[in-house]
Order: structure tokens, then sequence, then C-alpha cells
């Protein structure tokens, strides 16, 4: 299969299990757990909206392998591995804020360092947007090919985000004050997958936030370099929370000295 045809299974896919996560919202939401801290939830329909992706997957592609958020990895033989968060931004669904996405992406490997990222679609069910992307085939919203921004005058619009460990939430305001000098403004969106698409979509210009999981960044990634921009993640893997940056090769460079470089 090649990358188009991979990108248009991952919206497919998406599509129907975004439809899904929001008739759940919609006849209301169940707490399945909480993970690592108290703040770290996972609703039922995390779990249902995964188990449907896993499903259409397994029968659409049985050799490939998977890495799901919520039921984790399983093993496949074509070299091909599907990312998946079923709902990225989990605290907006459970308390009825509609920027939440579905993230399908599919990848070369299974090490997010060196993998190769094929192909990937992020859904908005609410807004009801669907970001695609192909490897070498460029990034789209509902048809309408994405290019990056640049910062204007007035600065950069960047987002970021906080993790679920609040002894975590002190050093990562401090990240936010080395940033804001050149900062427009700051998004706090709450689903790092949608934040990538709107970097993608030229909606913000820029985006930094520590400690993503592969199926966090895995197809919101390949939406920003289709679309002309960079997507880094400068520290190596024995960084616990590592930092994430997207933007244009300008911004992305800007960042990493300001957060890591600068005295
Ligand atoms: C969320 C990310 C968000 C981050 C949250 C969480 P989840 O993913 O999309 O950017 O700030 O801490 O990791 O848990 O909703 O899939």
């Amino acid at each position: 299969m090649s990358p188009a045809e991979l990108r248009d299974l991952a919206i497919e896919i998406a599509r129907e299990s975004g439809e899904l996560a929001r008739r759940r919202r919609a006849e209301g939401v169940s707490l399945a757990a909480t993970k690592s801290s108290l703040a770290d939830i996972v609703t039922e329909a995390d779990r249902e909206v995964e188990a449907l992706i896993r499903a259409r997957l397994a029968a659409e592609r049985p050799d490939d392998g998977f890495l799901g958020e919520e039921s984790g990895t399983g093993a496949g033989t074509s070299g091909i591995t599907w990312v998946v968060d079923p709902i990225d931004g989990t605290v907006n669904y459970a308390s009825g804020i509609p920027l939440y996405a579905v993230s399908i992406a599919a990848v070369e490997g299974e090490d997010p360092d060196r993998w190769t990222p094929l192909a990937g679609a992020v859904h908005s069910p609410v807004v009801g947007e669907m970001f695609s992307a192909a490897r070498a085939e460029g990034a789209f919203v509902d048809g309408t090919r994405l290019r990056i921004a640049e910062p204007g005058p007035a600065g950069a619009l960047l987002a970021t985000g906080f993790g679920y460990d609040p002894s975590t939430h002190v050093g990562d305001l401090a990240t936010v004050g080395r940033v804001m000098p050149i900062a427009r403004d700051l998004r706090r969106g709450g689903s790092a997958a949608t934040d990538l698409a709107y970097v993608a979509a030229g909606r913000l210009d820029g985006y930094f936030e520590r400690g993503l999981q592969p199926w966090d960044f895995a197809a919101g990634a390949l939406l920003v370099t289709e679309a002309g921009g960079r997507f880094i993640r400068p520290e190596g893997a024995d960084v616990v929370r590592r930092l994430n940056l997207a933007g244009s090769a300008e911004l992305v460079t800007e960042l990493e000295r300001r957060i890591l470089h600068q005295p």
C-alpha cells in the first residue's frame, strides 16, 4: 500500500471512530480509570474507540503492528506500525470541551526516534475537520493544502501544554517564561495532535511541550513536516520528559535556543 492509500485508510477509520466518540460524548461520559495521576484519566469511550480502530486496522491490514495509548502494542510482520490515540485531549472530552481529536498514524519502524512516518490523520469530530498527510504528498485539511506560517511582526502565536504530574508544572511555567519574549500570545488547547495540526495549517506559528507520548505526536508531526515545517525532539532518549518543538525551521531553532541553551 502506498503512503496515500495508508492515509486514505487512516481518514476512513478516523471519521468512523470520531463519530463513535462524538456519540458517546452526547450519551454521557463515564470514567474508566486514572493512570499516572489523578489528573490522567481514561474514559470508557477512549477504550471503546481504540478497540474499534484496532479491529478495523486488523481487518484491513492484518500483518501490520499496532501501538495504542489504551491497549498497548501488537507485533506485525509488514514493517508498518499504526500509532493511535483514540481521543487526544481526553480531559477536554470528559469536560465537554469540544477540542479533542482522533489521531491515527502509519509509520515504518517501531522506535519514535528512528521511525519513518508514512501517513496520518487527525480528526476533530465536533469541529468536523479532517487533517491528513502522506509522505511526500503534502498535508491537507478537508482537501485544502496546508502551509505553515512564519511569525509576523507582533511575534509568534504559540501553543503549549502541561503534563499530568503537578510536580512538573513549575518547570514548565519557567519554560513558558523563556519563550514569551518572542511570543505574540500563548494558547493551551489541551490536545497535542490538534495543536500540531494547527501549526501545519498556519493557524499557530509554533508549539512546544515536554513529555508527549508517541501517539500524541505521530500523526501531527507528519502534518507539520508535509506542510513545510519542522518537528524535532532535540534531547536524547535519556531525558524523561523530552521536549517537542514544531514550527518553521527558524522558529524551532529559536525555541530550542531559548528553552535549552539560554543561561
Ligand atoms: C494530552 C496531550 C496534551 C497534553 C496532555 C495529554 P491525552 O494527551 O494531547 O497536549 O498537554 O498532558 O498528554 O492524554 O489527552 O491523550
